[in-house]
């Protein structure tokens, strides 16, 4: 089990910025920019490479409620949308997440 799992189920707290009946946000315990909140789907999903095809709803789900966040969170003049899949991209905890930044001018290309 991930930790986001155990944030999902409530065993472990977190700052939670968003909830409905199929995703979760919550900001990042180790933030990059002013704002870094997670996005996370609540079913188990270890990566974009796990996505499936009937996924697709969720994931699109998500990506619905990414601006209204970044809206409520003041991110109007722009903000980025980053997920890591596997050891060569850094991503460190296997349960799909996206990375809503923002809140100062953002780099390209990334590191
Ligand atoms: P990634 O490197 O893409 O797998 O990002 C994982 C992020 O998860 C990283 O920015 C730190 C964050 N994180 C790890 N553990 C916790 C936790 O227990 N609570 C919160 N809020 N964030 C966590």
């Amino acid at each position: 089990m991930t930790i986001f799992k155990k944030i999902i189920d409530r065993d472990i707290p977190a700052k939670i910025v968003y909830e409905d009946e199929l995703c979760l946000a919550f900001h990042d315990v180790n933030p990059q920019a002013p704002v870094h909140v997670l996005i996370i789907p609540k079913k188990e999903i270890s990566a974009v490479d796990a996505i499936q095809a009937e996924d697709k709803e969720l994931i699109g789900h998500i990506f619905c409620v990414i601006p209204k966040i970044a809206k409520d969170l003041g991110l109007a003049e722009g903000y980025r949308v980053v997920t890591n899949n596997g050891l060569l991209a850094g991503q460190t905890v296997a349960h799909l997440h996206f990375h809503i930044l923002g809140g100062r001018p953002m780099m390209w290309p990334p590191g």
